[in-house]
């Protein structure tokens, strides 16, 4: 009997050897370099390896397929724009083992699925399109034009285009994200959910509605320039190593650092900088000037003790706030204070979990600042009240007036390296009128102007029936979104599931009832068109173009771009019906570049000025403080506290990064910077609270979480004492997903509430 969906989503509960060390006080230095370099060495061929860190984030080369940190517009180092997770990124793509036809005749849908998620990752890169017929137990060879007919025929019979949902993920670069959001539109449906809607939506939504701009305001200058930097919900020496260069940049200029972190993460107390030799000797920089343990979603609560604490002192002695700043520019103030004066600070503080000692320093810091900028990243998008977490911290900031001028604003850490670009041309299921008219006007066909589905709703979608073909641009669906069973359940009710990928991953083991993988060359590598060798473009976190081309010979014949698949797939589906050459622009992507230009903001010369070295700026309102919202100001907003009923034995966890990891694609077993080794299969807890179960180190404990009625239940963790607030824990993502359920998610955004999710632990 073959493996239910649900056996196929999940990952073995199996051990691999857990070992703990102290968590080192610094991040990077020698151990980076160490780790970065033994790692490319296992799994690439040394010359590629080479080629590709001197090529990646300069000026001409190819965007490191890691995370969207960006890079400096002037000085760049001669080592390369280097970064030890970057490199492990580059290192899995651009690995030396193929797998084609022999590797899927050898191995079963089920056999695939009994590896870990580290093994399937390196069984290597995928090589030739494969099918998945329908009860099928191993995937065969299929050729390209047969599979895009496959498609287009499943597509063409649906009773509606709205049965269909098309995923994307954020490696997508703007030309292929383009191409995709138009064929989707053209086809009927606005059915894109994408990584952004488990990632930063809930930044998107907080910041369109109180600043105009769903993006960050500030710009690497800004970082340097600022008295305060506060980094919230965020860790960045594994996620965003290269922003700890930024901050130390902060530093030697005078200002301050507060991190805001349930974890004592390693790289935001002390950093040393792997292209300076001498801090490589001399031990390195201390980062953050305050450390803030905050409990697991305390930061509204935290924040309003620090406004209120705030609004006390100006009321006393003025000059606190930026009268001047509110007056002209933001709406809402008197409304935003008669409401925060009915909160309480001893309960705020409370709720926080952060002592007054500490609260004192950051008030200090706080107090007479000027040039103030928040970071943050999932740890403060991942809740149900992700929306009002952003909200509050623009009323600090806007009370600060510490918007739209030098060395101050918003800097949400984007995550996957176009995520951010992906957006902006157009992958969103609630794409705004202006844009839909942009394609009406250009191309002659009406876009549907009802919102899609987001990945929550697709997946009931799938659940209920109404969604019968998925298709992933990218990305691994079934182990990055939550509720992995019943997700897993819905992705088998599918009549096809198809997957446009580089490595193989769970997705392609957890089907429809028939299924294709499409391998697509990776960003590394070249891309050679009718025209000649192509070059993308991609946008990182500060809003920043730029080109992209591979430099690496692609790792088998028969890989296409993700360009060239889109257009494949359109003009099987569409053929008489469309509008648009589809060919056309497989063969030339600058007339991509040009649609784009027409369409979207802010690309006026796209092609031309792609050809700057360091690319170039897409407008910003909120950075010129042209607050593009319903009021035409910056608002203020009103936020609740969130209510927390946490039960006697109950613990709220967190589902977090290791430092051996890309989302789903795992690098390696350890998780250095916290000490621990070989294992991710734990839970980090409080020694008292594990005292007070009973549980002794390395134990191994079943987790469960209930929810609206529902139990969900992960197996076979093994408990490690941390240094972590009482009442919280932590788990790895993906291991846990399948303890989030689909209905707990961000108010407004829909952002899956995975850094909340209320869980009991029992001893087996
Ligand atoms: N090497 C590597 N780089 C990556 C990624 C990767 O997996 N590996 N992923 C990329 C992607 S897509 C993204 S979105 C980013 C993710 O980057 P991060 O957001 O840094 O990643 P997470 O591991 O989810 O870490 C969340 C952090 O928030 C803290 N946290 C959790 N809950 C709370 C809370 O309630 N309050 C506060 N104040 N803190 C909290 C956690 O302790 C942790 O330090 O990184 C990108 N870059
Ligand atoms: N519990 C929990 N769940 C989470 C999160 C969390 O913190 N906790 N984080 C969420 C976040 S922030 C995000 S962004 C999502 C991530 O969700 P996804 O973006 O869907 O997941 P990834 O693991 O980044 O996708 C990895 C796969 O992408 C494919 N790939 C890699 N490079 C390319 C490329 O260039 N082209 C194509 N076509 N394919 C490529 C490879 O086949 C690889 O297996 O997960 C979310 N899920
Ligand atoms: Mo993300």
């Amino acid at each position: 009997m073959s493996k239910s969906p649900i056996e196929k989503a999940s990952t073995p509960e199996e051990f691999s050897n857990l070992k703990i060390e102290k968590p080192p006080k610094n991040s990077v230095g020698f151990g980076a370099l160490k780790a970065a370099v033994s790692h490319a060495n296992k799994y690439m061929n040394t010359s590629d390896a080479l080629k590709l860190s001197l090529k990646v984030n300069q000026k001409g080369g190819f965007d490191c397929p890691g995370c969207a940190w960006p890079d400096p517009d002037d000085e760049r180092s001669a080592l390369g724009e280097y970064c030890e997770n970057g490199l492990k990124a580059m290192a899995e793509e651009a690995q030396n083992k193929i797998i084609g036809r022999e590797f899927f005749a050898a191995n079963s849908v089920d056999d695939l699925s009994n590896l870990s998620d580290f093994e399937i990752g390196k069984s290597g890169r995928l090589a030739e399109p494969m099918y998945l017929a329908e009860g099928a137990s191993h995937y065969r060879p299929i050729s390209w034009d047969k599979a895009f007919n496959k498609v287009g025929k499943h597509l063409n019979a649906l009773n509606s285009p709205d049965e269909a949902a098309f995923y994307t993920s954020g490696r997508t670069t703007n030309e292929a994200a383009f191409l995709y959001q138009l064929f989707v539109r053209e086809y009927g449906t606005a059915n894109l959910p994408d990584c952004s809607n488990m990632c930063h939506e809930a930044s998107g939504s907080a910041l369109s509605e109180t600043l105009g701009i769903g993006k960050g305001s500030v710009t690497l200058d800004d970082l340097y320039k600022a008295e305060l930097v506060m980094v919230i919900g965020q860790n960045p020496a594994t996620n965003h190593p290269r922003m700890l260069t930024a901050l130390e940049k902060t530093k030697k200029n005078g200002g301050k650092i507060i991190a805001i972190n349930p974890l004592p993460e390693a790289g935001l107390i002390k950093f040393t900088n792997p292209q300076n030799p001498l801090k490589l000797l001399t031990g390195g920089t201390k980062l953050a000037d305050v450390f803030v343990p905050i409990t697991i979603n305390g930061d509204v609560a935290f924040v309003k003790a620090l406004l209120l604490k705030l609004l006390e002192e100006e009321e006393a002695k003025g000059h606190v706030f930026d009268k001047d700043f509110i007056e002209a520019y933001t709406h809402g103030y008197d409304a935003f204070v008669s409401n925060l004066k009915t909160f309480n600070f001893d309960e705020c503080l409370k709720l926080s979990g952060v002592s007054k000692a500490i609260f004192d320093q950051v008030f200090d810091l706080v107090l007479n600042k000027k040039r103030i900028i928040v970071c943050w990243a999932m740890g403060l998008t991942q809740h149900e009240n992700a929306v009002d977490n952003i909200r509050e911290l623009v009323n600090l900031l806007l009370l600060k007036g510490s918007i739209g001028k030098e060395g101050a604003g918003t800097c949400p850490v984007r995550g996957h390296s176009n995520v951010q670009g992906d957006r902006t041309v157009g992958i969103w299921e609630a794409a705004p009128q202006k844009f839909l008219d942009k394609i009406e006007s250009k191309y002659g066909f009406k876009p549907t102007t009802k919102h899609g589905y987001s990945v929550i709703e697709a997946i009931k979608a799938m659940n209920e029936d109404k969604v019968k073909v998925f298709f992933g641009l990218g990305g691994n669906f079934i182990s990055a979104v939550p509720d992995t069973n019943y997700s897993a359940q819905g992705l088998a009710k599918c009549n096809l599931t198809v997957h446009v990928s580089t490595k193989l991953n769970r997705s392609h083991l957890v089907t429809g009832k028939e299924a294709l993988i499409f391998p697509c060359l990776g960003r590394s590598e070249k891309d050679y068109q009718k025209t000649g060798e192509q070059t993308q473009s991609v946008e990182n976190s500060m809003g920043v173009v730029s080109s992209t081309k591979g430099i690496l010979e692609p790792c088998s014949d028969s890989l296409l771009s993700e360009v060239a698949v889109v257009c494949g797939i359109a003009y099987a589906t569409l053929k008489d019906r469309t509008k648009i050459d589809w060919l056309a622009y497989q063969d030339d992507y600058n007339l991509v570049r040009d649609d784009i230009e027409e369409v979207v903001d802010g690309f006026q010369d796209y092609n031309k000025k792609l050809k700057q070295p360091s690319g170039f700026y897409l407008p910003n309102g909120a950075r010129i403080r042209k607050f593009k919202t319903k009021t035409g100001k910056a608002n203020f907003s009103v936020n609740k506290l969130p209510e927390w009923k946490l039960k006697n034995d109950e613990l709220v966890m967190m589902t977090i990064r290791s430092h051996d990891q890309f989302n789903t694609t795992i690098y390696g077993l350890n998780d250095r910077y916290r000490g621990v080794f070989n294992e991710r299969r734990v839970i980090f807890m409080n020694r008292e609270d594990m005292q007070k179960r009973g549980l002794e180190e390395h134990e191994v404990v079943n987790l469960k979480s209930e929810f609206n009625g529902v139990v969900r239940e992960a197996k076979k963790f093994k408990v490690v004492g941390y240094n972590i607030p009482k009442n919280c824990c932590a788990t790895y993502f993906p291991e846990t997903n399948v303890l989030v359920p689909l209905d707990s998610f961000a108010h407004t955004a829909k952002t899956p509430a995975s850094k909340s999710v209320i869980i009991t632990v029992e001893a087996i």
